[in-house]
């Protein structure tokens, strides 16, 4: 039986006092997401549970008990303390994916310090800019990565401490202090910050399409969204061994790969290492892994491997699978089925909303293509694009739009109050997505608002193109874009990297498109297919369609600061 039971009876019954209660909380009440990750497990009589299971690239295997998180996050929070770190500032976490990397972010929240987590990929200038944005007052990092942070130095002045975790005998600088984790005395006693429900606890930067990178505030509060959304859409289980395949330098890292499994007690995997198929199914066999959250990319990634890798490992405690970041397409839906014996469910949510927000529930029917249905308590719709209000008519494509005050909406970007006001329209936030609803209230999403390609005054969406790409046999990853037609004002442009085994050819390419005519209407019609060897990709594995369409178009290609180059 999975955790949520009937969405229909959950729809009828919902408040948010159901987290609220099953937390312990009541309005007014302290709530510091820190305390409520370590201490309150451990006080449920948890403590000698596996909190963390962390496993290195080079296949090193080191356990944490929640008790262990419990005193090694006081360890830090006391650490900060005694650096003179005040609730508020900022301290940015910029480490590959090392235990302190988790336990630190809790340290920070304990402390009532705003926890700044980036890619620890990032070069000098991406790091540069969000801690000059921020006016972050210290940074933890490891040796290997402090070459960046001291050459951006000069110009922040108020990132006053530089933590390194791993310094050892490296001669350290001006600003630079080492802090090593397992060799501190372990604090067991530390006083969390009693922080309440609109507390400031994480500031993260998505990447704007133009412009500057904006930082989505988050309160403490959140925790009543993500513990239950992690509860009831990822369906965590006291006996799972849970993997989030996400690196905290993105949303789902953090929300889903510290927040949500931690309140929720459950021990989770990690995986301090880049993508390999291979490396990732001996992770799962190996840990016995139950429940995994992973995103479109890597499953493509893992499709264009094939499926007798697959049935190399054993895979048989796999449970529930669930994805999120892009579009997941039918093709992938249906090809995890038949590899892994589970559909992949997807879920939809936004670094602004802090949790999902649209999902294919554990037990309810997956229509492969769809995003499913709004999370209880959420109310979602998509407006018209005109006026604001919603289309009400089933398969019309509209602004996907929440209605706002759910617990982990962001309350602000920090230092942007006006792009923040700019979201909100008619009294729905609009998450910048197009999508329609079914008649059985399934959302389809078409696509970003600005990736919607234009031609001759109709509107296509990307993901129909994309998907229908993706069944051909040869194809492993697509992008459709708009590229400027003298008359039709766009046509439709695809991108296609081969899965291995094809080459580019003018018969292939002439083979995919007869493949594809019989699935989309002639205005979907891609006039032309360019074979690449990869697609442009953020860090969190979204395709940068934008890039390819600058490109195409001559113009400047804007925020390229996470993009993936390695
Ligand atoms: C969690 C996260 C948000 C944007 C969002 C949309 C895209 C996310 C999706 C999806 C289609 C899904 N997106 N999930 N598109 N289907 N299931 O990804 O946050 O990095 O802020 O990105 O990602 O375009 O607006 P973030």
């Amino acid at each position: 039986m999975s955790n949520i039971g009937s969405y229909e009876q959950r729809l009828k019954d919902f408040d948010w006092s159901i987290s609220e209660k099953e937390l312990g909380y009541k309005k007014g009440d302290n709530i510091n997401i820190g305390w409520y990750c370590t201490d309150r497990i451990c006080q449920m009589g948890n403590g000698d549970k596996l909190a963390l299971i962390h496993q290195d690239h080079l296949g090193n295997v080191r356990n944490f008990t929640y008790n262990d998180i419990r005193q090694l996050s006081n360890t830090f929070a006391a650490f900060f303390v005694k650096l003179g770190l005040k609730p508020g500032e900022r301290i940015c976490i910029f480490m590959d994916r090392v235990p302190e990397l988790y336990i630190s972010f809790m340290g920070i929240l304990k402390t009532g310090a705003i926890a700044q987590p980036l890619f620890s990929a990032f070069g000098d200038e991406s790091l540069f800019t969000r801690l000059d944005n921020a006016k972050t007052s210290a940074i933890l990092t490891q040796k290997k990565h402090l070459p960046k942070v001291r050459k951006i130095l000069a110009t922040l002045p108020e990132l006053r401490h530089i933590i390194v975790i791993d310094a050892g005998d490296a001669s350290l600088k001006e600003r630079e202090i080492s802090f090593d984790m397992e060799k501190e005395p372990r604090v067991d006693k530390f006083d969390v910050y009693p922080s309440t429900a609109e507390t400031p606890s994480v500031l993260h930067y998505t990447s704007g399409t133009t412009g500057q990178p904006k930082g989505a505030q988050h309160v403490h509060y959140s925790l009543i969204g993500q513990y239950l959304t992690a509860k009831w859409v990822l369906d965590l289980q006291p006996d799972d061994i849970y993997w989030c395949n996400a690196d905290p330098g993105w949303v789902t890292g953090t929300s889903y790969g510290i927040i949500g499994p931690w309140a929720n007690g459950i021990t989770q995997a990690v995986l301090d290492a880049g993508f390999n198929a291979e490396h990732w199914y001996a992770f799962i066999q190996k840990h016995k892994i139950t429940v995994w959250y992973s995103a479109p990319t890597a499953i493509r990634l893992l499709m264009k491997e094939g499926i007798d890798l697959v049935r190399k490992f054993d895979l048989s405690s796999l449970r529930h699978l669930c994805s999120v970041g892009e579009p997941l397409n039918a093709e992938a839906v249906l090809w995890s089925k038949e590899a892994f014996g589970l559909m992949f469910h997807d879920t939809f949510w936004q670094t602004e909303t802090g949790a999902i927000m649209i999902t294919n529930f554990p037990g309810m029917p997956i229509k492969p293509g769809s995003m499913g249905k709004p999370f209880p308590g959420i109310t979602a719709t998509v407006v018209d694009p005109r006026n604001f209000e919603p289309v009400n008519n089933p398969g019309t494509v509209g602004l996907i739009a929440f209605r706002p005050g759910w617990p982990s909406m962001m309350r602000s970007y920090w230092n942007n109050p006006e792009v923040y006001k700019n979201k909100f329209k008619n009294g729905w936030y609009l998450s910048g997505d197009r999508a329609s609803i079914d008649a059985d209230g399934y959302f389809w999403f078409v696509g970003r608002d600005d990736d919607v390609i234009n031609t001759g005054g109709h509107l296509v969406g990307p993901f129909e193109i994309e998907s229908a790409l993706l069944e051909h046999p040869a194809v492993a990853e697509s992008a459709a874009i708009g590229k400027p037609d003298p008359v039709n004002m766009e046509v439709v442009k695809a991108f296609v990297a081969l899965k291995p085994g094809y080459q580019p050819s003018d018969d292939l390419e002439l083979e995919i498109m007869n493949f594809i005519r019989k699935k989309l209407s002639p205005l979907a019609m891609p006039q032309e297919i360019e074979f690449v060897k990869s697609l442009p990709k953020t860090r969190s594995g979204k395709i940068m369609r934008r890039l390819l369409r600058a490109q195409e178009w001559g113009e400047p290609i804007g925020d390229i600061s996470t993009l993936e180059n390695d």
